[in-house]
């Protein structure tokens, strides 16, 4: 997700580096080396690491703001102005605040702190773009030549050719740097906007279309009070959205609470936490869901009550003006209008479900009350993601298990407790803006996108993308679909002529950069981690140690470029970044919160809690009061007349139901890649951010999963090297042989780095190298996880 979408919702220190090398005496080298020898000087130490030991040790509370859900307390022990160690929050578990504890990548971050890779030195591209050959140049320079590119593109182009891609490596603080990139754009004529993000793209656009409002999640102190949890496609024991998501998960089981998770992999959360796991083909959800609805509606398992009273569309006496006969749900189930009653049956010759275990959960479900039908995002990632959000709306609608305590709405989920004020403003004076996955359309063919492919705010754009901010992202190369494609547009220097990079390391997008910028960790700068919508908690970003070798911030980065504009005062409006923190603590307490800490005592905790008397339950209001659903009928719309008037009823239905995707398991092309092929969030990564980290290869290395009668097929052993491709591309990787996934499916970790060999072809198991750029059909959303594609061993 991205916090563009949370802020909707809510409304030359080149100095440290010799002082920190010369502490130790290595050669001044502005290489892997002298950092290495650092490093392994260090990590020789006992745990309090201190390698002097009169010297004495501070401990500084932090936070990372990768793009993980959670945050959670970094404490840098630094002695010397070197961090030797990381602990973290070891208060103990409370239901108003429970513990802030790093998972195994913040454990990591040292390793990527002071990795030997790390960029040094601002660069320019000297190769062919892409190649990855680079030569060294002053800051004086990149902030010149910066400056100038901005210039001459806004002049020659229009603003609308200026453009700053998603980039979610630090976008969970107050200075986010692309953030930075936009302001300074903003400030100079402006830049094209995208909207949504690579998250819950499908389901931003669908959910409201269901309920008015993406906010249909309840906070997870509520599932304390649930008897039966479904976590439909999510694995949160992995895939972190809230640092203490596990703990209430752990106290609702405590409490009786029964757990199915549906997923095609065996997942982690499911060894942990589930009573039972129902595997399933990727893109087939619907079809389940479907025939969980069929056997509510025939058995009469559904809320007759709450039906009559909240929704729209559930049968042909609740239908909007101007629809025909047999388009309500009831009918769709029935098989009023196509003959097929959506039986569990019927469902499970496409999901692969047992039609007794359908009837099963369907009547589980139903009857449990309250029930919470939790979803993830992974279902959502595919061609027709957007059923699988209204799908679920649909039957936590249908068992009126909206809007009470221990229920859950089911849909993209949203809910947030966790407001700050965000003091860095400004407003982008261009109003044009595309879908965030269609940025490389964009740059092929912008001028011809119309709103049939999502523009909004203009008819036309006036060029294509011309200047690409790539600010602590992958996205340009690594995390966008189709690896082979995009790297082939960004090639090609009449396309986009000027790309900007800053990162931590040479990633594949910075390989593709013409001014290659070296950013800082946030060990390096001070801060406030914000967590997703999933939390009520902020986190205090303390600033450790000064930026190593010629690393900058790229908030002085930008406030530098103004500069050159004469406008860097208008810019930074005189303060640093520890100003801004101030501001936004100061403002916080006066505008939003008065018991908000202070600075002092807020680096001091390194957190703040915020307590609420009972949990925040998603439409309470509109149930237990008269408040309207934001939905043009003031109700939940299982049918929407918007989504009907579209006139697109195969791939855009107004209501949710099982849509054949395209690379999925009814698609004729499964003949020649007979496997379906996803992705997940890896506890090892966030997203590609630690691929390079070696102690988190050695605790989850990047492996392909691949069930025992396909490998068998295939004469594949554990621990095979194979080679897995299609139409799009190929790559080399391990296999791992396990039952943990359902067969015909494999799954490739999603964010190893795209590493080609002489040949082009990956090394290393990025997964984009195979996944499409076809978006889905209402939000114009990735979808990442639906793919066919076929395996021979090496
Ligand atoms: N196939 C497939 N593709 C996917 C997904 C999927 O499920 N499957 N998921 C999608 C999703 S949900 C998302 S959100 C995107 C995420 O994709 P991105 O937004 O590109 O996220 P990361 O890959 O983590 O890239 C973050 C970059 O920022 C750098 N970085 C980290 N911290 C800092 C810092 O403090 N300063 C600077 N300057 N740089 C920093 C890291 O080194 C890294 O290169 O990927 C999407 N791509
Ligand atoms: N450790 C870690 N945590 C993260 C991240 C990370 O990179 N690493 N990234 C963060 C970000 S930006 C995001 S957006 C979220 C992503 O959060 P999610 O999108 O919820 O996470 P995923 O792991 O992509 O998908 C969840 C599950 O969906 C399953 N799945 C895939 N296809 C289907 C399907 O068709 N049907 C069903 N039922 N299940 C399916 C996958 O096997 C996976 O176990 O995670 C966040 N948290
Ligand atoms: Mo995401």
């Amino acid at each position: 997700m991205s916090e563009d979408t949370n802020l909707l919702k809510n409304k030359m220190q080149r100095r440290t580096f010799l002082k920190w090398s010369g502490a130790i005496g290595v050669p001044l080298v502005l290489g892997g080396f002298g950092t290495k020898k650092l490093l392994e000087k260090s990590e020789s130490k006992p745990a309090a690491g201190n390698h002097k030991k009169d010297l004495p040790e501070n401990i500084v509370s932090t936070c990372s703001i990768n793009n993980c859900g959670g945050r959670c307390v970094i404490k840098a022990h630094v002695v010397d102005g070197v961090v030797t160690r990381i602990g973290t929050d070891t208060n103990d578990d409370d239901i108003l605040t429970p513990q802030m504890r790093a998972c195994i990548r913040g454990r990591g971050y040292r390793k990527m702190l002071y990795h030997p890779d790390r960029l040094k030195y601002p660069m320019k591209r000297v190769g062919k773009r892409g190649e990855g050959k680079f030569e060294r140049i002053s800051w004086e320079e990149a902030i010149d030549t910066i400056a100038g590119e901005m210039k001459r593109i806004g002049d020659q182009y229009g603003p609308e050719s200026r453009y700053v891609n998603y980039a979610s490596g630090q976008s969970w603080g107050l200075f986010s740097g692309r953030n930075m990139a936009r302001k300074l754009l903003a400030m100079t004529g402006g830049y094209l906007n995208y909207r949504n993000d690579y998250s819950s793209g499908a389901a931003n656009v669908a959910t409201p279309y269901t309920y008015g409002t993406n906010n249909s999640g309840s906070s997870f102190d509520s599932i304390l009070h649930t008897k039966y949890i479904i976590l439909w496609g999510q694995n949160p024991s992995e895939m972190i959205n809230s640092t203490p998501y596990m703990y209430y998960l752990r106290e609702a089981k405590k409490n009786g609470a029964k757990v199915i998770v549906i997923d095609p992999r065996y997942t982690d959360t499911s060894i942990g936490f589930a009573d039972e796991w129902i595997p399933i083909l990727p893109t087939t959800d619907n079809a389940m869901m479907d025939a969980m609805a069929y056997v509510m509606v025939t058995e009469e398992l559904y809320d007759h009550e709450f039906i009559q009273k909240y929704c729209v569309g559930f049968d042909e006496a609740s239908m909007p003006d101007g629809v025909p006969e047999g388009e309500s749900l009831k009918s769709y189930l029935t098989g009023k209008k196509d003959g097929i009653p959506k039986t569990p049956e019927w469902a499970e010759k496409i999901c692969g479900v047992p039609a007794a275990k359908i009837r099963e959960i369907a009547r589980d479900y139903a009857t449990a009350k309250p029930a919470a039908l939790i979803q993830g995002w992974g279902p959502q990632r595919h061609a027709y993601g957007e059923q699988i959000v209204r799908g679920g709306a649909q039957l936590a609608s249908i068992t009126g298990n909206v809007g009470k305590l221990g229920g859950w709405a089911a849909g993209t989920g949203y809910w947030s407790r966790s407001d700050i004020v965000y003091p860095i403003e400004f407003e982008n004076p261009v109003k044009a803006s595309i879908p965030c996955f269609l940025w490389s359309d964009a740059v092929e063919r912008g001028t011809e996108l119309t709103a049939e492919d999502g523009l909004e705010g203009t008819k036309k754009l006036k060029s294509n993308i011309k200047l690409i901010f790539n600010i602590a992202g992958n996205m340009l190369v690594n995390q966008h679909s189709d690896i082979n494609k995009t790297t082939k547009l960004l090639q090609d220097e009449k396309k986009v002529e000027f790309i900007v990079v800053s990162d931590l390391f040479m990633t594949p997008s910075a390989k593709y950069a013409d001014i290659l910028l070296p950013g800082t960790t946030f060990f390096e700068r001070w801060d406030i981690g914000v967590p997703w919508c999933f939390g009520d908690y902020v986190v205090f970003g303390g600033k450790a140690i000064d930026p190593l070798y010629e690393c900058r911030n790229e908030y002085d980065v930008f406030a530098n470029i103004a500069g050159k504009f004469g406008l860097k005062e208008e810019f930074s409006e005189g303060k640093s970044m520890l100003d801004w923190v101030k501001v936004s603590i100061d403002r916080t307490q006066k505008e939003l919160h008065p018991d908000f800490p202070s600075f002092e005592e807020f680096s001091k905790n390194g957190i703040h809690h915020f307590t609420f008397d009972e949990p925040l339950v998603g439409f309470k209001e509109q149930v237990e009061g008269n408040q309207k659903f934001e939905t043009p009928s003031g109700k939940i719309e299982l049918f929407s007349k918007a989504l009907w008037d579209m006139n697109k009823h195969d791939e855009i239905p107004a209501i949710a139901k099982y849509v054949p995707a395209w690379e999925g398991p009814e698609d004729p092309l499964k003949e020649k890649y007979p496997l379906q092929l996803i992705g997940w969030h890896y506890k090892r990564r966030c997203h590609s951010t630690h691929d390079n980290n070696p102690w988190l290869e050695e605790a989850a290395k990047q492996e392909m999963w691949i069930n025992p009668n396909d490998a068998e097929e295939r004469g594949i052993k554990d621990g095979d090297r194979v080679k897995v491709f299609n139409d799009r591309g190929k790559l080399f990787i391990d296999a791992k042989v396990t039952t943990r996934i359902i067969p015909g499916v494999i799954g490739i970790p999603q964010g190893a780095w795209f590493t080609p060999n002489k040949k082009g072809i990956d090394q290393r198991g990025s997964l984009n190298v195979l996944t499409a750029q076809r978006p889905t059909p209402l939000a114009k959303a990735n979808p990442q996880q639906t793919n066919l594609a076929e395996v021979k061993k090496a």
